[in-house]
């Protein structure tokens, strides 16, 4: 099977109840980038891409639709083998994983419809069908936080995600302090994520402070080699998630035992395939990791259900859906949500979503056909 055809749609995604918070930025809306295979027998296979925000990453929703413009035309009569379609991409563009990883997903998609199985199988076969989540609660108040903290672990979630950085220690120290307070009882898992936002000293002294909370300290600092320099001087397991920009990377930090886990996303290591490749990286260092994205709807939150299935549940630390923060679902009878605390593995071939296509408008870009 081949790719015949390729649309490319771009579609707002407005934050509900936004804005959405993480050190140094806040999102109000978002620009999110679908791909749409068509094969020569007629099949679509469906990906989507939607960075979070043009700060959070080195990556951007006009950056995304510019590298799928420099691939589309060396794409078509790719064969929709998975890496067929990575060596279809890397030979028309360097880098730029996030964008591939849309393709990535399409052709995952379009397999498992044209073969009869759900995704999950082709990337090595689910060992569950509901996974676990994790709430991330933004940057806030104390008291806030703590009471949407207490919130979220009654409505079911296992783990939390406390977000501090880019602003005075001493808030985040009352904020983690307070969050633990109300759910210790619960036995509720926390991280506390920096998103990069920390300097050397404020997570030194957080982990200090609170040495007595148990928590994993996620991406404290901007650099490696920050998080280097620190590394023996903190209480705290560490867990990467910006920095892990490739397998490269990722196999240079764990030799290096700079960390004990990562915050993983889809998007940044180039979609599905590679995330297999991380997933059984982690396996063999008995490493947890999450298997979340940046943002994005039912077909990224889809793709990020069926890798988390396929995860030992012991080292699975969460599916994150950006879908609770999204108005309408591409495909109302199937959403993919998280329902208390949890994510279901979708039914059906493929991805198991099939999207409204009149919800994306017309192609930002075409090729093929
Ligand atoms: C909590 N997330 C998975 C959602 C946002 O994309 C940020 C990210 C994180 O952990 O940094
Ligand atoms: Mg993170």
């Amino acid at each position: 099977m081949r790719i015949a055809e390729i649309q490319v749609y771009q579609k707002g995604l407005p934050v509900k109840d936004g804005p959405y918070t993480m050190s140094g930025q806040q999102v109000w809306s978002l620009k999110t980038t679908l791909v749409r295979l068509v094969s020569d027998s007629g099949l679509e296979g469906w990906g989507e891409v939607c960075p979070v925000g043009p700060l959070y990453w080195q990556s951007h929703a006009g950056g995304a639709l510019a590298a799928l413009e420099e691939m589309g035309e060396a794409l078509i009569g790719a064969e929709v083998l998975p890496l067929s379609l990575h060596r279809a991409m890397d030979g028309a563009l360097h880098g730029h994983n996030y964008a591939k990883s849309a393709v990535d997903i399409a052709g995952h998609d379009l397999l498992g419809k044209h073969l009869g199985v759900p995704v999950c199988d082709l990337l090595g076969g689910a060992v569950s069908n509901r996974m676990i989540s994790y709430f991330a609660t933004g940057i806030g108040e104390p008291d806030e936080i703590a009471r949407l903290a207490a919130e979220k672990a009654a409505e079911g979630y296992v783990r939390l995600q406390v977000k501090a950085g880019g602003r005075a220690v001493e808030q985040d120290i009352e904020t983690v302090r307070k969050v633990w307070e109300k759910v210790q009882a619960m036995g509720t898992r926390l991280a506390v994520d920096a998103n990069r936002g920390m300097t050397q000293h404020d997570a030194i002294t957080l982990s200090r402070v609170c040495a007595d909370i148990p928590f994993v300290l996620e991406q404290p600092c901007n650099t490696i080699e920050e998080v280097a320099a620190i590394r023996p001087l903190i209480r705290h397991p560490i867990y990467l998630d910006e920095n892990t920009v490739d397998i490269s990377t990722i196999l240079r930090v764990i030799g290096a035992g700079l960390v004990d886990g990562f915050g993983m996303k889809v998007q940044r290591v180039g979609g599905l395939q590679r995330m297999t490749t991380v997933r059984d990286i982690c396996a063999a260092r008995n490493l947890p990791h999450t298997c979340d994205d940046a943002w994005g709807g039912d077909i990224a939150a889809a793709a990020q259900a069926h890798i988390g299935a396929t995860v030992d549940p012991r080292l699975l630390e969460g599916v994150w859906l950006s879908t609770p923060y999204i108005e309408a679902s591409y495909d109302p009878e199937n959403p993919v949500q998280v329902v208390e605390g949890h994510v279901h593995l979708p039914k059906g071939p493929g991805l198991g979503i099939i999207p409204e296509e009149s919800l994306f408008g017309a192609p930002v870009a075409s090729f093929g056909g």
